[in-house]
């Protein structure tokens, strides 16, 4: 094997992806939701199709629940091990909903009103409950809390109201286990949200306790942030959690990871790699998927995703980071920029599927679920059940 595909070999071996539930299943626009015959309703459909995406992959053995989507209240958890069992995937993060119930249209632990803060603390906490019966480690609340208008919302009393209660959740948590506070400049909210951008979520992170760290989703940024930048401040800062991969264009589009700007990914996977070879340690990060897709097939969409992912993190094994280093110190920009240059604009799909097949998986995912033919078999199974099921967002 070549020095370059033995790098290739050993990044992939320990890069894991964490898939959604949600991404499974019928989803939409604000316009409307798009239904198809094979995607999943139930959480057994939402593990058996995961699980094909590991199967295929063998890189995904984690699946992220939505608590009220996946998870509705009187559910029997030891059902949900047994769909893990079943189809050999685990649950992964587990995420709250503090934001679809009507008492939540003005927040949930930042809302004015202390009963609602409180219904939506009891909802969290019950939700860590879960995760340790489940053995899933993160927690991943979506906040959607914030204000649409100035003036209407005391922002530094909301501030201290969403910090009190990230530190109640906090005191919850078993010692394994982490907090993760994802942010997003805008969005259900379109004045101002509460945990706006990474430096709040940092500073909320902190409040919290020790076990918080930071969830960077690609698709939350303003145009033209510099994201990997965020990534090197979070990682030298040690408050790196994890991801949610997605792509934009515009907005929070949640596209395909790397469908529109591959380069971005790639520099963001290059300052984790840089931040490794430096420390010679391994970054703790939880790399998930949490993306719509609303017009693809489901699961032909996540194996895309996880290919590309599997690309793009290959890609950056490559970059000489002693070359790079030493290019930097001596002020060659020109070589410098090429070392991720050059590692970038290396076609890696034939060490891919190489590695794919050395692991007895299939060196083409994509083209091996096509042939298989469980699209098909799930839309005849699922179609009839499926009449009349627009409900929820996922
Ligand atoms: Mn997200």
């Amino acid at each position: 094997m070549t020095k370059s595909a033995e790098l290739i070999h050993t990044a992939l071996d320990s890069f894991l992806i964490e898939l959604p539930s949600w991404g499974f299943a019928d989803t939409g626009t604000r316009f409307g939701k798009f239904l198809q015959d094979s995607a999943a309703t139930t959480l057994a459909e939402k593990f058996a199709d995961a699980g094909q995406v590991h199967a295929l992959t063998g890189v995904c053995p984690s699946v992220a629940l939505h608590v009220l989507w996946d998870l509705p209240a009187g559910t029997d958890l030891k059902e949900v091990q047994n769909l893990s069992s079943q189809f050999g995937v685990r649950p992964g993060s587990i995420n709250p909903n503090v934001f679809q119930d009507q008492e939540y249209k003005h927040g949930s632990l930042s809302n004015e009103r202390a009963e609602v803060r409180e219904k939506a603390l009891q909802h969290i906490l019950e939700s860590v409950q879960w995760a340790k019966e489940l053995g899933s480690r993160d927690l991943a609340p979506w906040f959607a809390d914030g204000s649409n208008y100035p003036g209407t919302a005391n922002i530094r009393r909301r501030k201290q109201w969403l910090a009190d209660g990230l530190r109640k959740v906090h005191q919850a948590l078993d010692s394994g286990q982490r907090l993760l506070i994802e942010y997003k400049p805008f969005e259900p909210a379109f004045y101002h949200t509460d945990v706006a951008d990474w430096g709040m979520a940092l500073l909320l992170a902190r409040a919290a306790g020790p076990q918080a760290r930071v969830l960077v989703d690609t698709g939350h940024h303003y145009q033209a942030q510099n994201i990997e930048q965020i990534v090197a401040w979070l990682l030298s800062e040690d408050m790196l959690g994890g991801f949610h991969f997605n792509d934009r264009r515009y907005a929070d589009d949640d596209l395909t990871l790397g469908s529109i700007d591959p380069y971005q990914i790639f520099r963001i996977f290059a300052e984790i790699r840089h931040y490794e070879w430096e420390t010679g340690g391994r970054a703790d990060i939880a790399y998930m998927v949490d993306q719509s897709h609303n017009l693809k097939n489901k699961i032909e969409a996540m194996i895309q995703t996880v290919m590309t992912a599997q690309q793009l993190y290959a890609k950056a094994a490559l970059i000489d980071h002693q070359a790079l280093e030493k290019a930097r110190n001596q002020q060659r920009l020109i070589d410098a920029e090429n070392c991720l240059k050059d590692a970038f604009e290396t076609d890696v799909r034939p060490v891919l599927g190489e590695w794919s097949e050395s692991r007895k998986l299939a060196a083409d995912p994509l083209r091996a679920f096509r042939e298989s033919g469980y699209t098909e078999r799930t839309a005849r199974e699922r179609a009839g059940r499926k009449k009349g099921a627009v409900s929820s967002y996922a």
